[in-house]
């Protein structure tokens, strides 16, 4: 058997996303996630110029290869762009093999470790009140866990804030929006918005919060402490994790749980963070962080170190990155939870799927492969649309982490 045909398809059912289709000498087809927020088209070069014609006759079966291949192979290692194409061949490699064997990609990962994936929604309001009233509506939908982000006084934007509070979407113009940021502000804020959640619906449920890079070390120390009453189910991406060893002194400040990862491409980006024990969950995604087979590696070394998984699940990640996902957290043995943004009417449409939510929970369904497909005819109508993601700056104009 041989791969007979790759192609990469985008389209903006309301958001671009960017799908790679590998085609088989028997008619087989695998899918795999290959959007890259911002920077679409870059991964689409990398596909079709230098990964297709590569790979053109190999067999399909021989997906670790192929990975190492592609890795190795390319000599410039890792980054968002070469990792998000090897992500995408990697998961429309599975989807083949798991169509193959007749089977859901999960029963070759080694079955089910549980019977359904608990996720996270995102309740987002301009203050603590439209917070309160979104966390309630999340609530009343049956999460377990929610998300909660609010706007901060005298300031016009916050990250997670936006207009349609359902359906959260940051990529909202060719050139990148720019938003003010105040961390004095921030850090005096966000303190009562938990205590306020905590007030009105009491404990039954999971909290988290995304600061998404904001902070220092000294100063996510400072919030940690003051959220831990609140019992927080994590904090997210409190400081940029380039510097993996900044984590040392936030964790000898606050028992708050750290979760880092979204923007991690390979195993190096959280080699220290993990080993070190410096963080309690991992984010990375199967579509920015090698598919399955690298986030396989990734979640078997955390597992060493009791740090869970909690994979990136916004809506940049198309409906084919959320189904391999929950394949995948059906099966890891230390799943923590999954992030879960609904995506619109019309994405789901573009992309038909097997996954179902019940009570808090997702499951992937029982179709052979990862169970996502894509509509090719109706993908078609949704023409790529240019989209930046915001930038962000401190009120003197100094540019600053989004
Ligand atoms: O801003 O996916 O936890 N979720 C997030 C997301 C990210 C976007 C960037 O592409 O931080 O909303
Ligand atoms: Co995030």
């Amino acid at each position: 058997m041989q791969i007979e045909e790759i192609s990469t398809i985008v389209t903006c059912p309301g958001r671009n996303f960017v799908t790679a289709k590998i085609t088989c000498s028997d008619g087989t087809t695998g899918i795999g996630d290959a959007t890259l927020n911002g920077r679409e088209m870059a991964v689409v070069a990398y596909l079709d110029e230098h990964v297709r014609p590569a790979l053109l006759g190999r067999d399909p079966r021989r997906s670790e290869e192929i990975w190492h291949y592609l890795y190795r192979g390319a000599y410039w290692r890792r980054g968002p762009v070469t990792m998000s194409a090897i992500s995408a061949i990697d998961t429309a490699l599975w989807d083949i093999k798991a169509k193959l064997a007749d089977l859901p990609l999960y029963e070759l990962l080694g079955g089910r470790s549980r019977d359904a994936v608990m996720v996270y929604g995102h309740a987002n309001g301009e203050t603590i009140e439209d917070t309160l009233a979104e966390v309630g509506r999340y609530i009343e939908l049956g999460y377990k866990a929610i998300r909660a982000q609010t706007g901060v006084p005298d300031m016009d934007s916050t990250y997670g804030v936006s207009g349609d509070k359902l359906y959260y979407e940051p990529a909202d113009a060719a050139i990148p929006t720019e938003n003010v940021w105040s961390t004095t502000r921030y850090l005096d804020h966000i303190p009562k918005l938990f205590e306020a959640i905590r007030e009105q619906y009491g404990w039954e449920h999971h909290l988290l919060h995304d600061v998404h890079h904001r902070l220092t070390p000294i100063e996510t120390a400072r919030l940690g402490k003051s959220l831990e009453t609140y019992r927080m189910f994590w904090l997210e991406d409190a400081t940029p994790a380039e510097n993996q060893e900044a984590f040392r002194l936030i964790r000898q400040h606050t028992t708050t749980p750290l979760a880092v990862g979204e923007i991690f491409n390979t195993i190096w980006d959280c080699k220290d963070l993990i080993s070190e024990q410096l963080i309690d969950y991992i984010r990375a995604s199967v579509t920015h962080a090698g598919g399955i087979t690298h986030l396989r590696r990734i979640a078997d070394l955390a597992g060493l170190y009791q740090i869970r998984t909690g994979c990136h699940g916004a809506t940049d990640n198309s409906p084919v990155c959320m189904g391999a996902a929950l394949h995948f957290d059906l099966w890891v043995p230390n799943f923590g939870i999954q992030e879960y943004m609904r995506h619109i009417p019309e994405t789901d449409a573009v992309f038909p799927h097997a996954y179902t939510f019940k009570d808090g929970y997702l499951h992937p369904g029982d179709v052979p492969g990862h169970g996502v497909d894509i509509d090719e005819t109706l993908a078609a109508i949704h023409p790529y649309k240019p989209m930046s993601l915001p930038i962000n700056r401190l009120e003197d104009g100094t540019l600053w982490h989004w």
